[in-house]
């Protein structure tokens, strides 16, 4: 990959704007720079989207749907820059990202596609009227995406908006600009019709994030990031009245009963509260244990977090990545900080590992476990966003479905249980967007993706997604 990165607008590369420096999470090193797109360059890039937009708009929707096969047989030649540049953003190991976020890249663009291809239109049929529904795409659609799972995350809105007849412009996170670059490159080389694709480097709040979804020309807001981030664009849109889709924080919960397989628990938990270092909103921050198998559970899900391994990322036995930045690092510190000083229990982790090489510069923190702390705690009610969980105790179904819903977020949660009447039971009590029961993050793209409370807007996913990047026309003909 390319030590500077552009912007990418109408098909061809724009290096333009001030440079700003990205670094490698493995070392801290600067190793790139990132041209940042002020308004004039968001600009030409909503200019060159609202160009392309009766073009692309007006392709049969098996057409676009043949754009997107192609694209995702694309990104599948090119897998290996794709991996190398997610690596090189983000720091994560080489075992993850060919076996989760590039494939599901692909995976996006393949299943958007067959989806839109076989959607039948609605139509209701009375004595002497019938009535119908044609859906139209929105416009010009603002894709704003975070630093965790970067491609993952774009392709999940990129595919849909654009299978839907929409153009788009992608703001990827100002830490995590790599994969995005390839992308275009793909899109481009390809032949995709320029300015469908559009992509502008930047940070979010007065920079390119903001002009982006601020701009008159875009017509829809698609976001995935922190719930306050989601609050500040809906400011931003209000007055224009744009439609938004937005998946936000989480502060997930885990509820282990007692009749649970505990060493599936034990393996569950060390995935969905280390996976990614912790960094993914679908990671689990809290868990619930019922008494009885609680101090076992503590115990070994310790003992697991101890033996993560910091290898490099191209290790294929590395499992522990480092925090996408330092800044982010040290906000996870000032978390483990405060959990001391609410009086947690640490049972593993609470530090930095220390390497004796280049590592030392990186972003890298021990995984935690964390027990003693009230439900009232900031540690317990915040999002940490790094490989961390409090575990606590219960004593009934009606305390751990109470403890696990006393949260402003609802975004994931999981329920460990071989009773099939109390998993349905308590899946169904859990104000979460997404449950599951005995596994973690098994995704259908099909279903809907989104979260309650301060989790998110709407849902995506499947049919749900085409639902929003498009709107529906209702025709209704007098038959006599
Ligand atoms: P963030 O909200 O700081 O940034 C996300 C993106 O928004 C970045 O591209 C950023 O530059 C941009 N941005 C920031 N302020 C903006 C503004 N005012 N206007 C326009 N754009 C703006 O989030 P992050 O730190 O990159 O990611 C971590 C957060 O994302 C966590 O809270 C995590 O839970 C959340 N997240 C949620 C999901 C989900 O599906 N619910 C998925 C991944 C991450
Ligand atoms: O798998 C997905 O489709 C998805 N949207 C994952 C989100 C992960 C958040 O960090």
């Amino acid at each position: 990959m390319s030590d500077q990165v552009a912007h990418f607008i109408g098909g061809v590369p724009v290096a333009e704007g001030e440079v700003f420096a990205g670094h490698d999470p493995v070392t801290g090193r600067e190793v790139r720079r990132i041209h940042e797109a002020d308004r004039s360059v968001v600009d030409r890039a909503v200019a060159a989207a609202r160009s392309a937009l009766p073009g692309w708009s007006g392709l049969p929707v098996a057409e676009r749907a043949a754009w997107m096969r192609r694209l995702a047989d694309a990104i599948e030649e090119r897998f290996e820059d794709l991996v190398a540049a997610e690596i090189a953003d983000t720091g994560k190991s080489i075992t993850q990202t060919r076996t989760l976020d590039i494939p599901r890249g692909a995976a996006n663009f393949r299943s958007f596609a067959e989806i839109a291809a076989q959607r039948p239109e609605d139509a209701f049929h009375l004595t002497d009227v019938v009535s119908y529904t044609v859906r139209r795409p929105l416009g010009v659609v603002a894709v704003i995406v975070p630093w965790n799972l970067p491609f993952l995350l774009a392709t999940w809105k990129i595919g849909p908006a654009l299978v839907a007849g929409n153009t788009v412009v992608v703001k990827p996170s100002e830490h995590t600009p790599g994969s995005m670059a390839v992308l275009a490159g793909i899109a481009a080389s390809i032949g995709l019709p320029p300015g469908v694709l559009n992509v502008v480097n930047g940070f979010g709040p007065g920079s390119t994030g903001q002009f982006l979804v601020e701009h008159p020309g875009v017509d829809a807001v698609t976001f995935t990031g922190e719930s306050r981030t989601g609050s500040a664009i809906m400011k931003s849109v209000a007055d224009r009245v744009k439609p938004v889709s937005f998946e936000l924080g989480g502060k997930n919960a885990g509820v282990v009963f007692a009749d649970a397989d505990l060493e599936a628990a034990v393996e569950g938990g060390v995935r969905s509260v280390f996976t990614n270092g912790g960094q993914v909103c679908l990671c689990t921050e809290r868990l619930y244990v019922e008494r009885p198998v609680f101090g076992e559970f503590v115990a070994r899900l310790a003992g697991r977090a101890r033996e993560l391994t910091f290898g490099r990322p191209r290790d294929e036995h590395t499992t522990m990545m480092p925090m996408i930045s330092a800044e982010h690092r040290d906000k996870v510190l000032s978390y483990y900080a405060l959990a001391k000083e609410e009086g947690a229990e640490i049972h593993a982790g609470g530090g930095v590992p220390s390497f004796g090489d280049d590592r030392d510069g990186g972003y890298y923190v021990e995984p935690t476990v964390l027990t003693g702390l009230p439900p009232g705690s900031r540690v317990n009610r915040e999002e940490v966003f790094g490989p961390v969980c409090h575990v606590a105790p219960f004593d009934s179904e009606a305390e751990a479905v109470a403890l696990a819903n006393d949260s402003e977020y609802g975004l994931a949660a999981t329920v460990w249980t071989s009773s099939l009447s109390r998993a349905h039971r308590v899946a169904q009590s859990l104000q979460a967007g997404l449950v599951w029961v005995n596994t973690w993050y098994l995704r259908d793209l099909r279903t809907p993706f989104g979260g309650v409370k301060l989790s998110g807007i709407g849902r995506e996913g499947g049919t749900h997604s085409l639902d929003f990047y498009s709107e529906p026309t209702t025709i209704t003909i007098k038959l006599e």
